[in-house]
């Protein structure tokens, strides 16, 4: 019988790509996001490319109610959800806390922590039931280090960090995976949604070095859930090779 898979913000970047892959790869798929137009149009690729069902919903993460109420629209054929791939998250902003904006803030905090975590909450009572499960948190090396000015997406993603060793020690009785996979930088719209649309900032991240891209990650994720039931990647760091520490990067290329 085929898994399904549901991946939180799957309407761009590293959750697009790994829809793509996990659809071709034998998963069928519930994707979520706010982009309610990408959705329908991802879902109507896979369904004419690839074998996958793919189901959308359609939700704010930070609002928990919608989340809830979202989870419990899931047709009773699509509820055994067997991997979680809780990816939903962004940065905005930065700069120093004396000058922050606390409207940045709290959408870092309120999409990074607590929707993963209301996520997780309702996706994981259905894994306790049947004994099995495997949840997946996009961290970052975000999550591993902190670099000048990122202090409170840094916060967000060591808290990941945190709460993927927290599931992993509730879970442990019950059967249930927990990964976390920590990229380095990704060209995706991540630069887009941190620089509030500024397109020549944005792009200026990855100028002058070859960044992963989100197929990249894709196919880490695709290796993290293929692994027999008995292994499990607890945390895996994945950069790009001209990136070393998180603000060190080998600028040569050339135009
Ligand atoms: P993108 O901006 O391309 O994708 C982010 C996804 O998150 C979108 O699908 C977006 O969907 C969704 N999302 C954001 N806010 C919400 C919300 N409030 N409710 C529901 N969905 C939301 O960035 P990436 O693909 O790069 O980011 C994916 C994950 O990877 C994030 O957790 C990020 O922190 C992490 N990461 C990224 C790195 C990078 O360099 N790019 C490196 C390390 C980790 P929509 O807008 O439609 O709601
Ligand atoms: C995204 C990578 O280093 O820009 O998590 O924060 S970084």
């Amino acid at each position: 019988m085929k898994k399904t898979v549901l991946i939180t913000g799957a309407t761009s970047g590293i959750g697009e790509a790994s829809a793509s892959i996990l659809a071709s790869n034998g998963f069928n798929l519930i994707l979520t996001g706010r982009r309610l137009d990408r959705l329908k149009a991802l879902k109507a690729r896979l369904e004419d490319e690839t074998p996958a069902s793919v189901l959308t919903l359609h939700f704010d993460i930070r609002d928990r109610i919608a989340t809830e109420e979202a989870f419990r629209s899931i047709p009773e054929n699509w509820q055994q959800i067997d991997v979680l791939i809780n990816n939903a998250g962004l940065a905005v902003g930065l700069s120093s806390i004396d000058n922050g904006d606390t409207d940045d803030w709290e959408r870092m905090i309120d999409t990074n922590v607590k929707g993963l975590l209301y996520m997780t909450r309702i996706v994981s009572r259905g894994m306790i039931k049947r004994g099995e499960g495997h949840i997946v948190n996009i961290s970052s090396i975000a999550g591993r280090e902190t670099y000048p000015m990122g202090n409170v997406y840094c916060a967000s993603k060591h808290a990941v960090q945190a709460l993927t060793k927290g599931m992993r020690l509730d879970f442990l009785q019950y059967g249930i995976k927990v990964t976390s996979v920590c990229p380095g930088a990704v060209d995706t719209e991540f630069s887009l949604v941190r620089f509030k649309g500024d397109e020549q900032r944005a792009r200026k991240v990855y100028e002058g070095f070859t960044p992963l891209f989100a197929q990249d990650v894709a196919e880490t994720i695709l290796f993290v859930v293929t692994r027999p039931r008995h292994v499990n990647i607890d945390d895996i760091l994945v950069m790009p090779a001209d990136q070393a520490y998180s603000r060190d990067f080998n600028r040569t290329l050339k135009e």
